[in-house]
């Protein structure tokens, strides 16, 4: 691997600062992000701690990284896409291994991730994707496929709503705008229901994924549609502060309004076994392990697939009774 010029002359004053050469018989030199011992270091820039999902993801990358004695320099970067931007700048500074992120957005991350690729650290996607056509920026996408679950979603509408007649009036809360999972489950979601021209979005807003986000939204839309017969929401959370505002207008959850809403979390899947939402697509935070095993083997050069899909299942409100005991999230 070619070391740009000016982190030659950095990494050759970083020795003669040390006033050792013991480095000199050591492959890692130069990557190691300090320390002094063998252990990779791995960069990772969470989204934030915006909801249920992200606080599993959180706990499931840093008790993989202990487990796997990986080094992890961790940062919350708040929802903002600058301080992502910021947080990366400052892992290609410290010469860390190993970068992983998870993209708040999907657009806007070319620059970043090529000043990446030229100071010769390998970037891991995970749990959100970026639009990059360039390929070679990152080396794999490890997360969920965020289509199929709307779509899944939206067939269980579909086949619930057989026996409707008239119009069946959905609203849809919707993730942080721009991100991955926000436009994907919205896309997935409206091809399935189109099978069926009952199925009507009536309106659709970003909760920004928070439960205070679908609980504000939920309230102006209860205002604004007399008539609401489904909610759709992009994740648990969000489900969950609505059911909220639909308590307080007088309705009941999962009787007057379904809810369907993605994630799976506890306390996602407790709302469906008591009935107040109907269906959940799941989503699984639990990509700590592979992350580190996908840091390893790039930090080796191994080639990894570019594409690694997380397995994941759905849930009705029988389903939940039965899993929620056994539930790790
Ligand atoms: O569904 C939501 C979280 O990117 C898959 O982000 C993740 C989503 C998850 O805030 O709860």
């Amino acid at each position: 691997m070619s070391l740009a010029p000016r982190r030659a002359v950095a990494a050759l004053a970083a020795v003669l600062l040390a006033g050792s050469v013991a480095a000199c018989g050591n492959s890692d030199t130069g990557a190691g992000g300090g320390g002094g011992d063998d252990k990779i270091v791995l960069g990772f820039s969470q989204v934030g701690a915006e909801s249920g999902w992200r606080t599993a993801n959180t706990n499931s990358i840093k008790e993989a990284a202990a487990e796997a004695g990986i080094d992890l320099k961790f940062d919350d970067a708040q929802q903002k896409q600058e301080n992502q931007i910021k947080a990366i700048r400052n892992y290609i500074q410290q010469k860390v291994d190993v970068i992983a992120f998870s993209p708040v957005v999907e657009s806007g991350w070319d620059t970043v991730l090529k000043e990446a690729k030229d100071a010769g650290i390998p970037v891991i996607l995970t749990d959100r994707a970026v639009d990059s056509a360039d390929k070679s920026l990152y080396k794999t996408f490890l997360g969920s496929d965020f289509v199929k679950e709307g779509r899944l979603s939206g067939e269980w509408l579909v086949e619930n709503s057989k026996d409707a007649t008239g119009d069946v009036n959905i609203v849809e809360l919707q993730g942080t705008t721009g991100s991955a999972p926000a436009n994907d489950r919205k896309k997935g979601f409206g091809e399935a229901i189109a099978a069926d021209p009952k199925l009507k979005v009536i309106a659709s807003q970003s909760g920004d994924f928070t439960r205070a986000g679908g609980k504000q939204v939920m309230e102006q839309f209860l205002k604004a549609h007399p008539k609401i017969d489904v909610l759709f929401a992009h994740n648990d959370d969000m489900g969950l502060g609505a059911l909220e505002a639909i308590t307080a207008a007088g309705k009941v959850p999962g009787k007057d309004i379904t809810i369907i809403t993605i994630d799976a979390v506890k306390d996602g899947m407790q709302a469906l076994a008591d009935g107040k939402f109907n269906f959940i697509a799941e989503c699984s935070p639990l990509l700590g392990p592979q992350l580190m095993d996908l840091a390893k083997k790039v930090h080796a050069g191994e080639e990894v697939p570019p594409r690694i899909e997380t397995e994941e299942t759905t849930f009705t409100q029988e389903q939940a009774k039965t899993a929620l005991p056994n539930r790790k999230y």
